[in-house]
């Protein structure tokens, strides 16, 4: 069997494919007219080919692991250096099939890669010895020097540690931290080194999507991460309005989805309208209008757009009949119980209150008139699409956001018809993760082995919250946001109980996996006190990470470009890359899965329980696994046609097969695009069946409809009992929201805390130049700071309830007032002698709440700012590294 038989019998399913297609195949029958191709120009990038000599371009897969674009990126390679950045030009450019043109992060992968931050070798802490107790010398962790060691005395004393903290305190002193270990392609892991020492206590959560997931999971039958909500991309070219409801693609999908909505806008004349507290750049580049709305109270403003369509009766009434329950009281789901239904409580009949655009403008800020007017261009204008971005769902109440923002969605009818859609989690992509149906090209998988968690484990958590079924009696381990909290204080929250806690005694911190927690996860005020507690601290980067600063031992990774191939995890719908080696292995680093073998070796576990594998072969295996759809759309077909030689000449295993086009022009290439028109028979109509016919093509909710009252929402909450949710949508005011800001004089400001064009997360954070051109300071509306006499470069403190943090300010005419927006991801550094995080992560500022389904309330911060008192601070590109030197 070759490789891809044996991936294509076990990652799809050929029935809900086929499915899929019947449906594609419907829309295509509609014979939509494909449109004439417009050509933009074309680059530069000839020319550069010309001028370059001595050396050639290789294509490599961008370093930053979560960041929702996956975009072509080429380097200019002479005598193992980058001389030059490059991008797509393997094909002409044209909207139909769009080049994959990469962001100023991907160009900036050189001074990234070997800037002075890059780990270079094994090292540990100089007063930090195995051992525990006084050996530890914890409370030096962040401060103390760094040795250089070798990799055998690293992995001896790695080895030698970790066994004496199980023996002594056993498994659950073990704390693996990160989300998922994307790089490895194994899906969700703990930790897989610490697995083989028989497990350990892992991380859980939302860190993504906030109040999304369980929240779409239950109503709609359908877990919300982009990738099975948006439509087709082709098919948002039918749509005569776009809503982008907190929804910013030229900072968060900007290798080129917003692309997609700029030929979306030009094809059909699309109309756009912004919902968001700041008009963001891509709302500069499309919007026809913006209505301003307070973070986090979304909600009320969705309630008032219902309110209006309900006193017009412009509700789309024969879907929500058909395909919904709980809109009226004619139509309420068996199981409720209570009687109210949505239309009642909009109009006030439960508490007096109608939520009409007066009630709604007093909270979310935008004009009476303003939401009057959205709401009709909402309910009358069809086809729309209607897409939220996940920020206002990682507020305290982003389940309510959730719920509010699919009813009012499923009121205006666009569900299943052709430009119509209503999606969430779009801040991941439309043609990317994004797209509803199948993906038309895919990697397939290493094919590593990697030990269970005896312990606890993620994948048991990721299924049960996608699922809306987690168990009390399972251990899932620390919900992500009070992760280090719980660290200090010897205990964490759990599920299903009352919020009833469980003791915790951890001594170690280990991170195997390409995850910056005590960057990124909020309650990041206990992360210091949290890493000096423990005996033992483990981080691998490539990076001198925030992590990384606070280990005992640090182990240099290797990035994919340092790979002889990689296959890029998480690619696209209609595009695959594959790099091939643009550096050698920078100075003594090593991938990660080889440092996982070498500890495995140390340890004794047999190839049958961890089979050794090299990297080219687990790299390799990803590409002769891949497969395609077929042209015709009904089936796939696999990627590349390998033969004898190509094995010999590659150095790997497997077994010669057929396929759409030979390995080596795929691997010289380094990508693989899926050509596209519109009306294609690739096109898929997400929710068409369902609208047809609900009653043949139920959803996954307890009465197959679209649930707006939902019981078992309610119920599941109430069991979990982190926070409250009602069976129908209703707006709250939220812990640490406007209600709150505007009644305490200590906290004035929301703060919303975005995902900046400067950086992936923490990845990229650190690059010189692109500090210089997109300063990530915190943006406050120019009303405010001529209010309190702020101008632009004045450095602040701004504080929240848990801590305090040092930025510069840029004052903006384009923000509400009240309102204050920083980009995540920057490297937390705390000042020593005052506390306060100077590097100016958002996360040493939020809090470790536990609310929901273990989401982060990222987006439900208030603070306040005040004029910066302490020693002078430099801009970030000015800043110097505090990597350890070591030559
Ligand atoms: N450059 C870059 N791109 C990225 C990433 C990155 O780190 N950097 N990360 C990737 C990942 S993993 C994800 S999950 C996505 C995230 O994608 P998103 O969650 O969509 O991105 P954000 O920038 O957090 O928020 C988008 C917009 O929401 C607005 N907003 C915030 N809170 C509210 C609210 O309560 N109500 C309303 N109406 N608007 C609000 C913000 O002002 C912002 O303009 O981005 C992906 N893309
Ligand atoms: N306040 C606030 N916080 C947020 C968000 C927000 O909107 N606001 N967004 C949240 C979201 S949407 C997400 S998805 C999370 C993302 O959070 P993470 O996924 O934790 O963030 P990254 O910064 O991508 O972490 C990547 C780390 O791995 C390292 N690394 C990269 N490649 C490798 C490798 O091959 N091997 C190893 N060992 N290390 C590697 C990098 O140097 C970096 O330290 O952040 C969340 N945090
Ligand atoms: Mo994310």
């Amino acid at each position: 069997m070759s490789l891809f038989d044996a991936v294509r019998a076990s990652s799809f399913d050929r029935r809900t494919f086929v499915a899929a297609t019947a449906a594609a195949a419907a829309v295509a029958s509609l014979g939509l007219a494909g449109c004439e191709n417009k050509v933009r120009e074309t680059t530069k990038e000839e020319k550069q080919e010309i001028d370059l000599e001595g050396g050639a371009w290789v294509p490599f897969n961008c370093v930053s692991t979560t960041c929702a674009s996956r975009c072509y990126n080429r380097a200019y390679v002479v005598d193992g250096v980058i001389v030059r950045h490059g991008t797509d030009n393997t094909h002409e450019d044209s909207e139909d099939y769009p080049q994959q043109r990469c962001c100023p992060r991907g160009r900036s992968t050189r001074s990234f890669l070997t800037g002075p931050d890059r780990l270079k070798y094994p090292m540990k802490r100089k007063h930090w010895s195995p051992g525990g107790g006084e050996n530890s010398q914890g409370e030096l962790r962040g401060k103390d020097e760094w040795e250089r060691i070798g990799w055998d005395e690293a992995i001896d004393l790695i080895a030698q540690e970790l066994t004496r903290i199980r023996d002594t305190y056993g498994n659950r002193a073990f704390l693996a931290m990160g989300l998922m270990d994307t790089r490895l392609g194994a899906g969700f892991l703990g930790s897989s080194v610490l697995n083989m020492l028989g497990g350990c206590l892992t991380t859980w959560g939302q860190a993504s999507v906030g109040g999304f997931s369980v929240t779409s999971q239950m109503i709609r039958g359908h877990w919300s991460l982009g990738a099975s909500d948006a439509q087709d991309r082709m098919a948002l070219r039918h749509a005569q309005l776009i809503v982008l409801w907190a929804l910013n693609p030229a900072w968060s999908i900007a290798g080129s989805d917003i692309y997609n909505f700029i030929v979306a806008k030009r094809k059909a004349g699309a109309k756009v309208i912004i919902v968001d507290p700041y008009f963001h750049p891509s709302a500069q580049a499309l919007a026809d209008e913006w209505v301003p709305c307070r973070p986090g109270t979304d909600g009320a403003l969705l309630e008032a757009i219902a309110y209006e369509m309900i006193t017009h009766d412009w509700q789309d009434q024969d879907f929500l009949d058909r395909c919904c329950v709980g809109f009226d009281a004619d139509h309420m789901p068996a199981d409720a119980k209570t009687d109210e239904n949505f239309k009642d409580y909009i109009l006030g009949a439960y508490d007096g209150t109608p939520r009409s655009p007066e009630w709604a403008s007093a909270i979310c800020g935008a004009s009476p008139e303003a939401i009057r007017s959205l709401a009709e261009q909402m309910a009358t204008t069809k086809p729309m699409a209607l897409k939220a971005g996940q920020a206002p769902a990682r507020t305290y109440y982003g389940n309510r956001f959730a719920q509010l923002f699919f009813t009012v969605g499923w009121m205006t009818g666009n569900v299943g018809v052709l430009g119509g859609e209503v999606a969430a989690g779009a801040g991941l992509g439309t043609s990317h993760f994004g797209a509803s149906g199948k993906g038309m090209v895919k990697l397939g998988s290493a094919g590593y082995a990697f030990p269970q968690n005896p312990v606890c484990s993620e994948p048991r958590a990721a299924g049960a919250i996608a699922a809306g079924k987690l168990d009390p009696e399972q251990e899932y381990g620390l919900p992500y946001s009070e992760c280090y909290e719980a660290v200090v204080k010897g205990e964490y929250t759990l599920p299903g109980r009352n919020k009833e806690k469980r003791s915790c005694d951890i001594k170690c911190l280990y991170r195997d996996n390409a995850h910056s927690p005590a960057n990124q996860f909020s309650g990041g005020n206990f992360v210091e006190e949290a890493y000096r507690k423990v005996e033992f601290v483990l981080v691998q980067d490539f990076m001198f990470s925030t992590d990384a600063r606070l280990a005992d031992i640090v182990l240099p990774v290797t990035s994919t470009l340092e790979y002889d191939i990689s296959a890029a995890p998480m690619c696209p719908h209609e595009f695959v890359m594959v790099g091939s080696k643009v550096l050698e292995p920078y100075y003594e680093s090593k991938a990660d899965v080889e440092i996982f073998f070498l500890l495995a070796d140390k340890f004794g576990v047999g190839e049958d329980v961890v089979p050794r594998k090299s990297v080219k072969q687990g790299e390799f295996n990803k590409v002769a696994s891949a497969f395609v759809v077929t042209e015709d759309g009904s089936d796939y077909e696999p990627l590349v046609a390998i033969t004898q030689e190509d094995l010999d000449r590659y150095g790997v295993e497997g077994v010669p097969q057929e396929g759409r086009v030979p390995i080596q022009d795929f691997l010289a290439k380094g990508a693989y695009q899926v050509e596209r028109s519109d009306g294609d028979a690739l096109m898929n109509c997400f929710g068409k069946a369902f609208r047809d016919d609900p009653a043949a093509n139920p959803v996954a909710t307890a009465s197959g409809k679209y649930e707006i009252y939902c019981q078992s929402l309610k119920d599941y909450y109430d069991f979990i009992g982190f926070s409250d949710i009602d069976a129908l949508p209703k707006y709250k005011p939220a812990f640490d929201g406007y209600e709150q800001a505007k009644s305490d004089d200590a906290y004035p400001y929301q703060l919303v805390t975005i995902h900046h064009i400067r950086q992936a997360h923490s990845v990229f954070s650190n690059v010189k130049q692109l500090n210089e051109v997109f300063a990530n300071d915190i943006l406050i509306s120019e009303y405010d700071a001529g209010r309190t006499g702020l101008s632009k470069g004045d450095w602040v403190k701004v504080t929240s309830s848990a801590a305090s943090i040092a930025r510069r300010v840029n004052p903006i005419p384009n923000l509400m007032p009240g309102v204050v927006v920083l980009g995540q991801g920057n490297w937390r550094r705390t000042d020593e002698a005052t506390g306060v995080d100077v590097g100016g992560n958002v996360n040493t500022i939020t809090r470790p709440l536990v609310i929901g389904d273990a989401y982060q309330p990222f987006n439900s911060v208030l603070v306040s700012l005040e004029p910066w008192t302490g020693d002078e601070l430099k801009p970030d590109y000015l800043r110097e590294s505090v990597a350890p030197v070591s030559e």
